[in-house]
């Protein structure tokens, strides 16, 4: 196996034996194999002759393929099982559309036995791409896509769908065995960062089924009853959990990047919706043994569990895990959640964490409705400065930084966030600016979007350039969404973006010497210095 998606991967390097976040050499293999032959099917589709037999109709094959390159995305899937069933499905597609004289292997390979599939030199991961550009720039845009694939499944389930979108995601996916310049491929990367800023605002306008998010304060203790915890980013399953949870007895709490569900009106109205439990999903290790009751995966990110909660693990969407129960979608988009809800019944009540209460459902819609309050507060002075720290978080020590840096900032700056890199910094009690929480949280790491709107709205409000705003981005990636949204604020123009706690590690030196030269994108360093050159003065 080869692995480099993520910020955690071995030595900043890649992950060769079994990844740092619990994915097996055999599984990892099973996700190449898939994302090759999705190139083939990419491939097939794109570079058909005029007048070839092609299908007529490819919706059921475009949820597939999201829902494939998702499942390969950090976190989400470790089962091998799932992926053997979705290579087959894959190679089904593939073989749907007639040959193509000259295709490449990933257009006809089959595998004839589990291992063809898990060697360590099969010509199928990207390790098999040979020159080290081609493969950063093609790397960085698989990430990309994946993340895409994410949020554009979210947006899919809530009957948004866009068929730009899908028809970008094929054509990144065939760019993979296209002759192309660098130039032409750093091209490719940066129409990423556009498209993805068509998904994320596709999901946007998909999550407002729940209504318009209102700044929130949010319970993070425990009711009486036994608990179902939710995590992941699928605000549908939730919401049919709710429903199918209402007078049983059974509460539901939230976890992770679910938090922002509570600032929605839909949800407000569930009063067994009690709060959220814990932090990110870097702690669930040491927060989950005490919630007692079931927890519901809807997306990433799963961490391999430790027996003591390990029977308690249920999966849904493109999550899975070997043993754990997976709920499956229904013909007609439905979801029975009767096993989770009968495991929770037999389950004791969660064990309070004592996290203190959290603010969240800073959105543009809402933060935007106090722009006057803001502009005054900026012209007056008394808001200094902005500073957007979304992303993820992550377990390793270093990100302690992002703690340093939200403490060690003077009191008349804001911090624009989404994602769960918040969870570093949003029980810091950092206050207020005459009633602006000095944290405003978004959302979840797809609600970066709304950040980008804001600063957009305020510079028209004060006749500047986003660039002139008093803004600075320190970024906090952990996996490919962070990449995505990383790309759709680069293809935004923005610059100057510190990110860290290291850089990805598919950069090869001439690719970051691109996105440093044209963009000014720099690591972070300490919080003292960067601070300096954030220009954020103390
Ligand atoms: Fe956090 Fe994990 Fe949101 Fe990422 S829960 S790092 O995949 O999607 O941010
Ligand atoms: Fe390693 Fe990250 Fe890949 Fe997991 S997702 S195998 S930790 S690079």
């Amino acid at each position: 196996m080869f692995c480099q998606q993520c910020e955690e991967t071995a030595r900043n390097l890649g992950c060769t034996a079994g990844g740092v976040c619990g994915k097996s050499n055999d599984t990892a293999c099973y996700q190449d194999a898939v994302n090759f032959v999705l190139s083939g099917i990419a491939y097939r589709r794109i570079h058909q002759p005029k007048g070839a037999k092609i299908p007529a109709n490819t919706s059921a094959q475009d949820t597939f393929v999201v829902e494939a390159l998702f499942a390969t995305l950090t976190n989400v899937n470790f089962d091998e099982s799932r992926f053997d069933a979705y290579l087959k499905k894959a190679i089904a597609y593939r073989d749907a559309y007639p040959q193509i004289p000259g295709e490449p292997k990933a257009c006809s390979w089959v595998p004839k036995s589990r291992e063809d599939i898990i060697i360590l030199d099969g010509g199928i991961g990207l390790l098999s791409i040979e020159d080290p550009n081609e493969r950063s720039l093609f790397s960085l845009l698989l990430f990309a896509l994946k993340g895409m694939c994410a949020y554009y499944s979210h947006a899919e389930v809530l009957g948004k769908t866009d068929p730009a979108i899908v028809n970008f995601i094929y054509k990144g996916l065939a760019s993979r065995f296209e002759k192309h310049s660098f130039g032409e491929r750093a091209a490719l990367v940066m129409e990423s960062g556009k498209v993805g800023a068509q998904v994320l605002a596709l999901l946007d306008s998909a999550n407002k089924r729940y209504g318009v998010t209102e700044i929130t304060n949010v319970n993070c203790g425990v009711g009486k009853n036994p608990g179902i915890l939710v995590t992941g980013h699928d605000l549908k399953d939730l919401y049919m959990l709710l429903r199918q949870t209402e007078g049983k007895g059974v509460d539901v709490y939230t976890h992770g990047e679910m938090l922002i569900a509570h600032a929605h009106p839909c949800f407000k109205k569930f009063p067994h919706l009690i709060g959220n439990y814990g932090t990110s999903w870097a702690n669930q290790k040491a927060e989950f043994p005490s919630f007692n009751g079931p927890i519901l995966f809807t997306t990433n990110c799963l961490v391999p569990p430790p027996d003591t909660y390990k029977g308690r693990i249920y999966t849904t969407g493109s999550v899975g895990f070997p043993n754990a129960v997976h709920i499956p979608e229904k013909p007609d988009g439905s979801k029975d959640f009767s096993s989770i809800i009968a495991c929770a019944k037999k389950c004791d009540p969660p064990k309070d964490l004592e996290c203190g209460d959290l603010v969240t459902g800073a959105g543009h819609d809402a933060v935007l409705a106090l722009a006057p309050k803001v502009l005054d507060l900026v012209k007056r002075g008394k808001i200094k400065h902005f500073v957007v720290m979304a992303g993820c978080d992550g377990r390793h020590k270093e990100r302690a930084y992002y703690t340093e840096f939200a403490k060690a900032l003077p009191k008349d700056v804001i911090i624009l966030t989404a994602g769960c890199a918040k969870y570093r910094y949003n029980r810091l009690g950092l206050g207020d600016i005459e009633g602006i929480p000095r944290v405003l949280d978004a959302g979840q790491c797809n609600d970066s979007y709304s950040l980008v709107v804001i600063a957009q709205e305020l510079a028209k409000a004060l006749g500047v350039e986003v660039g002139e705003l008093p803004l600075s981005f320190n970024i906090a990636w952990y996996e490919q969404k962070a990449i995505l949204v990383f790309l759709v604020l680069l293809a935004l123009g923005i610059k100057n973006i510190m990110i860290g706690p290291n850089l990805p590690a598919c950069l090869s030196p001439d690719v970051l010497n691109m996105l440093v030269k044209e963009f000014g994108v720099q690591p972070n360093t300490t919080v003292p210095e960067d601070m300096k050159k954030l220009g954020i003065t103390r």
